[in-house]
C-alpha cells in the first residue's frame, strides 16, 4: 500500500470471474475510484478486463444494502444486526425442530467461490444443520465434470486443467474464453495465452454453434449441433482406437479399462455420428488424427458441454481423449493442479472411491452428487407435499439468485413465497432476495479480504496469493465472514455465541485429525500447541495460515521451516510464484483401485442414452446461450459502466432462419419454450448457426420488489423461463440450459 495526500493505493484480487487478476485501486478515502491491472502480481502480470476496470463502479454501486433488512408486517425494513440475527434464530430454530433438519433448505449461489467467506463458512452450517436440502449453482454449471472426476478419479475435485502455456493443440468445446475469461481454467489473460499458442506454432480448434470471438482465434472452427459433443467426442475416441493411435505411453500403468473402452465405443463410428452432431464424418477423423499427432495437446470443455442431456458423458469424453493420447498429467497436456490450501498430500494408494445416489431427492428422486440436489428440483422441494417428509419450509440462501439462474423462476418466484422462512446474505435486494424475511448484506469487495481457496485449484500456474481488505470495514458494516459464522450459529441452535467459536472449533476439528495422520507434517503434536502457533488478525486468518502450514508448500507447523505461513504470504504482496503445473499421478487418485478408472459402472449404465441419440434430430429451432464480456451472471447490470452496447438481452437468429420466419433486424420476438414465453428483440447474426437461436441468461429484472435502479430500466427477460426444470442430464442432475427445442415467432412492428 502506498499514500499521497489525497489518495493512495492497495492491491486486491478481481472477484468478478475465474481469472481472479491482481488488481491496484486507487482509494480515496473509502471510496475506490480507480482500478488498473497489478503489473507485478506473479500471476496475472497486469492484465485487467473491461469488468475489473470496472471495480470501483461495483463496489460502490448505491444500490447495495447498507444494513440488514427484517420484514415487519409485510414489509422489508432496516434493522440492527442484533435483530436480524435474533430473527434469523427465531425464524430457523422452530422449523428444524417442528420438521426435522431436511425442512431447511440452502442454497449457495456463484459468488461464494469468489469470497473467503464463501469457501470458510457453508460446511460449517451444513455439518451443523445436517440437512441434505443443498443446492447450488454446481447444477446448473458444471456438476457434470465433478461427476466425471469422480468416476475417473475418485475425486470429484480432481479436474485436470489445460496447460495452455505449454500445449501445442488445445481442442476446446463450448466455451468462450474470450468474452468469460475462463473457467475451471484460471488463467488471466486468457486471450492472451491463446493468442501466443498460436504464435508458437500451436493450433486451436473450438467447437461451438456459435461463431464467437473465441472461435474467430482458432485454426478450425466446428458448428456443432448444440447438445451433441459427447456423440463427437466418442466419435474421435473411435477412430483412435480403430486407427491405432491411441497411445497412453507412460500413463499406462496408471489406467485401467482401455480395452473395455475399445469395445464399448463399437457404434460410434464418424459416420453415424456425423448426422446428429452435424459435422462431417472427415472432419471428425481429422480432429481425432490431428489430436494424436500434436506433440502435446489438451481437450478441454466449458459450459456449451457441461449443461447438456450429455453433459457427464461429455465432460468424462473430454478427459478419456487427453487419457487416449497420453496427454492427462502431461506438461502440455492436462495436469492436475496443486494449490497451497490443499489438504495435506497422502501417500498415493487406492482409496474410498466416489459415491454417487447416496440419498435421492424427495419429489422426483433425483440422485444426490456431491451432496447435493438439482437445483432445478429446488421449486418442487418447496411447493410438493410427499408422504416421504415435509417439503422444505425455511431456506437459506448465500450469493444466490435461483430465481433468474435455473430453470422456471416463475414457479421457484412463488415457492419462496410460500415459505415459512427465508433468510438472504446478499449485497442486493434482487429477485431472490426480495423475498426473503432476513436480509444480511455483506460489505462491498474492497472492505474484505481475499483469498482464492476454489480458483487456485484450477489454475493454470501453481501461485498463492492474498489481499487484506483495501479499505477497513466502514461504521456498521459486519464482514462476511462474521455474518456467516453468526448465522451458523443462529441457524444450529448457538445463537448469541461468540462467532470466533466457529473458527475455534474448526481448527480444534482439523489439527485434532491432522496429528493422527501418519502423512501429516504434524503427526503426533499437541493440536492445543499447533492452535497456539497460529498467526492472524482474524478467526478466517488463523484458518488460512492452518490450512497453509498444513498443505503441501506449507511449513508443517516448524517441519520445513522454508514453507509457507499466512506471515510469509503477507510479505510477499503480489503473491508467490509455485511454479508451472506439473504431473502429479497417481497420487491425486482416490478410486478404490487405485487406478484412473476409464469406464466406470454409472457411465456404462448411461450409454445407451447416447446410442439413442444417434438418431435423434431436432424438429425445430434450439435455444443457446451466450456469455458477454462485461457481464457477470445475474447481479451486475446495475452498473451503468457495464451494460449496453453488445451487453443485451437480444435473441440471435441466422438470417436464413430469420428469412424462413419473416424476421427483420430489431423485430419483437416471441419465445416459447416447455416452461413459459418471453419477448426479445432479435439480431440477425450470422454469429449464430442455422437452426440455433440465443439469449443470455440472468436478465429479467422486472419483478416489483427488487431494489436495483439501474438493472430495472432495461430489465430484459430471463431465459430460464422458457425452461420447465424437467430436464436434466441424469448422473449429475445438472441443469439443461442449451440445445432447449424452442418456438420462435414474430410479436410486433419492427422497433
Ligand atoms: N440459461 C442459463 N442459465 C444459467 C447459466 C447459463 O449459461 N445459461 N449459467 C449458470 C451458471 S454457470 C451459474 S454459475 C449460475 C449463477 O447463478 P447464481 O449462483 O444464482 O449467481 P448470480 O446470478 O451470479 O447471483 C449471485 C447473487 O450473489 C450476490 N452477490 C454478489 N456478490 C456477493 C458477495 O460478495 N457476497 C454475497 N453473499 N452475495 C453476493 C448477487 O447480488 C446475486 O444476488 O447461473 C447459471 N444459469
Ligand atoms: N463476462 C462474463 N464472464 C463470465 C460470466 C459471465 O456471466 N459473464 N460467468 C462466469 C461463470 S459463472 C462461468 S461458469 C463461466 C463460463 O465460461 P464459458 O464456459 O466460457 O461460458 P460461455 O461464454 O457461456 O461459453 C459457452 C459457449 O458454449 C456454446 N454452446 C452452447 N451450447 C453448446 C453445445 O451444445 N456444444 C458446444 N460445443 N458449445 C455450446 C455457447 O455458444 C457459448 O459460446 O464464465 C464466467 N465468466
Ligand atoms: S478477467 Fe476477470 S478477474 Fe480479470 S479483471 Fe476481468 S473480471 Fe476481473
Ligand atoms: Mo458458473
Amino acid at each position: 500500500m502506498s499514500t499521497t495526500t489525497d489518495s493512495r493505493t492497495a492491491l486486491r484480487i478481481c472477484p468478478l470471474c475465474e481469472a481472479t487478476c491482481g488488481l491496484t485501486l486507487t482509494i480515496e478515502g473509502t471510496r475506490v475510484t480507480k482500478a488498473r491491472g497489478d503489473r507485478d502480481d506473479v500471476f496475472s502480470k497486469g492484465f485487467i478486463c473491461p469488468k475489473g476496470a470496472s471495480f470501483g463502479a461495483a463496489d460502490g454501486d448505491p444500490d447495495r444494502l447498507r444494513t440488514p433488512l427484517v420484514r415487519r408486517d409485510g414489509e422489508l425494513r432496516e434493522a440492527t444486526w442484533e435483530e436480524a440475527f435474533d430473527a434469523v434464530a427465531a425464524g430457523l430454530r422452530p422449523v428444524v425442530e417442528a420438521h426435522g433438519p431436511n425442512a431447511v433448505g440452502v442454497v449457495l449461489g456463484n459468488p461464494n467461490v469468489h469470497t473467503m467467506a464463501g469457501a470458510l463458512y457453508p460446511p460449517v452450517l451444513l455439518a451443523g444443520l445436517g440437512t441434505r436440502s443443498l443446492f447450488t449453482a454446481s447444477t446448473v454449471d458444471q456438476m457434470p465434470k465433478h461427476v466425471s472426476s469422480g468416476l475417473l478419479y475418485g475425486d470429484a475435485h480432481a479436474i485436470p486443467v489445460p496447460d495452455l502455456d505449454h500445449t501445442d493443440h488445445l481442442l476446446l468445446l463450448g466455451a468462450n474464453p474470450l468474452e468469460s475469461n475462463g473457467s475451471l481454467c484460471t488463467a488471466p489473460d486468457f486471450p492472451g495465452k491463446l493468442k501466443a499458442l498460436k504464435a508458437r506454432g500451436g493450433t486451436l480448434t473450438v467447437v461451438d454453434p456459435r461463431l464467437t470471438r473465441t472461435a474467430k482465434l482458432a485454426d478450425r472452427h466446428i458448428a456443432i449441433r448444440p447438445g451433441t459433443d459427447a456423440l463427437l467426442l466418442a466419435a474421435m475416441a473411435y477412430v483412435l482406437f480403430e486407427e491405432g493411435l491411441a497411445d497412453l505411453g507412460d500413463l499406462a500403468a496408471h489406467v485401467e479399462g482401455v480395452d473395455e473402452l475399445a469395445l464399448t465405443l463399437g457404434e460410434f463410428t464418424p459416420e453415424a455420428t456425423a448426422d446428429a452432431c452435424d459435422v462431417e464424418a472427415d472432419t471428425i477423423r481429422l480432429m481425432a488424427r490431428e489430436l494424436a499427432a500434436a506433440p502435446t495437446a489438451a481437450v478441454y470443455g466449458r459450459i456449451g458441454s457441461c449443461t447438456v442431456p450429455h453433459g457427464t458423458l461429455a465432460s468424462w469424453l473430454v478427459d478419456v481423449l487427453n487419457i487416449l493420447t497420453g496427454n492427462l498429467d502431461r506438461p502440455g497436456g492436462a495436469l492436475f493442479p496443486q494449490s497451497a490450501t490443499d489438504k495435506t498430500p497422502r501417500p498415493a494408494g487406492p482409496g474410498r472411491g466416489f459415491g454417487l445416489g447416496r440419498w435421492r431427492s424427495r419429489v422426483s428422486g433425483h440422485p444426490e452428487a456431491k451432496g447435493e440436489l438439482p437445483l432445478s428440483s429446488l421449486a418442487e422441494e418447496i411447493d410438493t407435499a410427499t408422504p416421504e417428509g415435509s417439503p422444505i419450509r425455511a431456506l437459506v440462501t448465500v450469493a444466490a439468485n435461483p430465481v433468474l439462474s435455473a430453470p422456471d423462476g416463475d414457479r421457484l418466484d412463488k415457492a419462496l413465497g410460500s415459505l415459512d422462512f427465508m433468510v438472504s446474505v446478499d449485497p442486493y435486494l434482487g429477485e431472490t432476495a426480495r423475498h426473503a424475511a432476513v436480509v444480511l448484506p455483506p460489505p462491498p469487495p474492497s472492505q474484505a479480504p481475499h483469498f482464492d481457496f476454489a480458483f487456485n485449484a484450477f489454475a493454470v500456474r501453481n501461485q498463492v496469493r492474498y489481499n487484506r481488505a483495501a479499505v477497513p470495514l466502514e461504521e456498521g458494516r459486519m464482514a462476511e465472514t462474521e455474518i456467516l459464522a453468526r448465522l451458523t450459529l443462529a441457524a444450529t441452535g448457538m445463537h448469541g455465541a461468540d462467532p470466533s467459536a466457529v473458527d475455534d472449533l474448526v481448527i480444534g476439528q482439523t489439527l485434532g485429525k491432522a496429528v493422527k495422520e501418519a502423512h501429516s507434517p504434524v503427526h503426533g503434536r499437541d493440536p492445543q500447541e499447533l492452535a497456539g502457533l497460529l498467526t492472524g488478525d482474524s478467526g478466517p486468518e488463523r484458518r488460512l495460515d492452518m490450512m497453509l502450514r498444513l498443505g503441501p508448500y506449507g511449513d508443517g507447523f516448524g517441519a520445513r521451516p522454508d514453507g509457507l505461513t499466512l506471515e510469509k504470504l503477507l510479505a510477499h504482496p503480489h503473491g508467490i510464484d509455485l511454479g508451472p503445473l506439473r504431473p502429479r499421478l497417481p497420487q491425486p487418485l482416490k478410486t478404490v483401485s487405485g487406478k484412473v478408472e476409464l469406464l466406470p459402472q454409472p457411465i456404462v449404465d448411461d450409454l445407451p442414452r447416447l446410442r439413442a441419440a444417434l438418431r435423434e434430430r431436432p424438429a425445430g429451432l434450439v435455444l443457446i446461450g451466450r456469455r458477454h464480456l462485461r457481464s457477470n451472471n445475474s447481479w451486475l447490470h446495475n452498473i451503468p459502466a457495464l451494460t449496453g452496447g453488445t451487453n443485451r438481452c437480444t435473441l440471435h437468429i441466422h438470417p436464413e432462419d430469420a428469412d424462413r420466419l419473416g424476421l427483420a433486424d430489431g423485430d419483437t420476438v416471441r419465445i416459447k419454450g416447455a416452461g413459459g414465453e418471453v419477448t426479445a428483440p432479435v439480431e440477425v447474426t450470422d454469429g449464430v448457426r442455422t437452426g440455433v437461436v440465443s439469449l443470455p441468461h440472468g436478465w429479467g429484472h422486472d419483478r416489483p420488489g427488487t431494489r436495483m435502479s439501474h438493472a430495472a430500466l432495461d430489465p430484459g427477460v430471463n431465459v430460464n423461463q422458457l425452461l420447465d426444470g424437467s430436464l436434466l442430464d441424469p448422473l449429475s442432475g445438472n441443469a439443461v440450459l442449451n440445445g432447449v427445442p424452442v418456438e420462435v415467432s414474430r410479436a410486433g412492428a419492427t422497433l
